[in-house]
């Protein structure tokens, strides 16, 4: 399989964590690729015409796309039960999709400063994007506790991916401030091998 990829992409990093943590990397090439919304040049457009990044070109089907159906993907391969079909079920899915929002927010925020023009880059909407994330953090820090103690699953991994992200991304926004147990809950899954070894890079 070959999986298309760039450092510094939260989404991709979903499908990279994964693979680490189910022991798969060996059957996965990474194949480099890059771009924007306005240049999908060496974009893989052919396996995935939305011009986005992962993609996971398959040896038994065609290709798939969006970082939650790889990875959903991946944990069937592997056996895995990063998406638990207990009680766990519904809040495992609903913290994925939190933590992929946190992340669209925070891409959208780099790429308005990144790839529109100086004069058409619109500070109250990059605001509102932010708006949108330090609300959904307020959220996981008053009610998702209890769920991030729990054992190892795709929402941990999208939030602990998408934390890491803001820091990479948006440092000065400082979105530790008033939210002590979300910033101590970050710090350790920060460890995990699988996290280590994929920490983004510009
Ligand atoms: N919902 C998609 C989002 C993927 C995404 O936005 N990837 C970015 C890189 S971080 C991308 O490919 N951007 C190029 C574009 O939007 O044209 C997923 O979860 O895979």
């Amino acid at each position: 399989m070959q999986l298309y990829s760039a450092a510094p992409s939260p989404f991709v990093r979903k499908a990279r964590v994964v693979l680490l943590e189910l022991g798969l990397s060996d059957q996965v090439e990474i194949v480099e690729a890059m771009g924007t919304p306005i240049n999908s040049s060496n974009m893989p457009v052919d396996q995935n015409p939305l011009g986005k990044i992962p993609c996971l070109v398959r040896e038994d089907g065609p290709s798939i796309y969006d970082s939650r159906v790889i990875t959903r993907y991946l944990n069937d391969k592997a056996g895995g039960d990063l998406y638990p079909t207990c009680d766990r079920q519904w809040e495992t899915l609903t913290l994925e999709a939190t933590a992929d929002g946190i992340m669209d927010a925070a891409v959208l925020m780099v790429y308005e400063k990144r790839v529109r023009p100086d004069e058409l880059v619109y500070m109250a909407w990059i605001n509102a994007q932010w708006e949108k994330i330090s609300r959904t953090l307020d959220a996981v820090e008053d009610r998702w506790m209890d769920h991030l103690s729990g054992s190892l699953d795709m929402g941990q991994i999208g939030l602990g991916i998408a934390l890491e992200y803001l820091d990479f991304r948006h440092e000065d926004r400082n979105w530790r401030v008033g939210r002590d147990k979300l910033a101590a809950w970050q710090a350790e899954f920060a460890k995990r091998d699988a996290m280590q070894a994929t920490q983004p890079t510009a």
